[in-house]
């Protein structure tokens, strides 16, 4: 059975809409990072970068969002979480799966913990300021791929549409323009959000609305 450690509404969310769409058992388990137990030992052993999400396999502990959609991805391949091997659905898949992880969600870092790119705390707000500005940059294109789609690829949700919607869920309290106001992402997050199995991710981690 599947352990997915985390806590509610972090980067785990992705890998529970996941875990949910497949129908396979797996077991919750908290992480309570405001007590910083992903900093504590039992944790660390399991994720020495000591971040959440960790899904563990079997005996084989998996971290990074991105690796744990994909390894779900693979491993439950009738689930259709993505678009067939070798096709170039699934090329735009990689594409967008890893544009997300390596350029939206690292923004996002910056965004929620501004403190960790200063020498000087007083810079802290500035750097959310520009993390933000970059964000937008970054759902504008997008808001773009997204016309005329349903999904951002393929023609049904898997794991790259529930990363965006993570994604676009963490900028809900955006100063000027949270992405859920642009049409087509809004859109989306609509869509993802009306799925059984996405409701269920969020309900059972205690997840108020509106979810995005
Ligand atoms: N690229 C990593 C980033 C993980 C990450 O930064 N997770 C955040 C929660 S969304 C976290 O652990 N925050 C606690 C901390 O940084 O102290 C992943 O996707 O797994």
């Amino acid at each position: 059975m599947y352990k997915l450690y985390g806590n509610s509404g972090m980067a785990n969310l992705a890998p529970h809409m996941a875990l949910e769409t497949i129908g396979v058992p797996y077991e919750m388990i908290l992480v309570d990072t405001q007590a910083k137990q992903h900093q504590m030992p039992a944790y660390l052993r399991l994720n020495p970068t000591g971040r959440v999400p960790t899904l563990v396999d079997g005996d084989q502990p998996v971290f990074e969002t991105a690796a744990i959609l994909l390894h779900l991805a693979d491993r439950h391949p009738a689930a259709g979480l993505m678009p067939p091997l070798g096709s170039l659905e699934r090329a735009l898949a990689y594409q967008w799966l890893i544009h997300l992880t390596n350029s939206v969600q690292v923004a996002y870092l910056a965004y929620y913990y501004p403190e960790r790119q200063v020498a000087d705390p007083a810079f802290a707000d500035s750097v959310k300021q520009a993390a933000e500005s970059r964000l937008n940059e970054l759902f504008d294109v997008i808001e773009t791929a997204l016309e005329g789609r349903e999904w951002l690829t393929g023609d049904r949700p898997g794991i790259v549409d529930f990363m965006l919607m993570m994604l676009v869920r963490w900028g809900r309290n955006f100063a000027a323009r949270p992405p859920r106001t642009l049409p087509n992402l809004g859109a989306h997050a609509a869509r993802t959000a009306s799925l059984p199995a996405v409701i269920r991710a969020f309900e059972q981690e205690g997840l108020a609305r509106p979810w995005y």
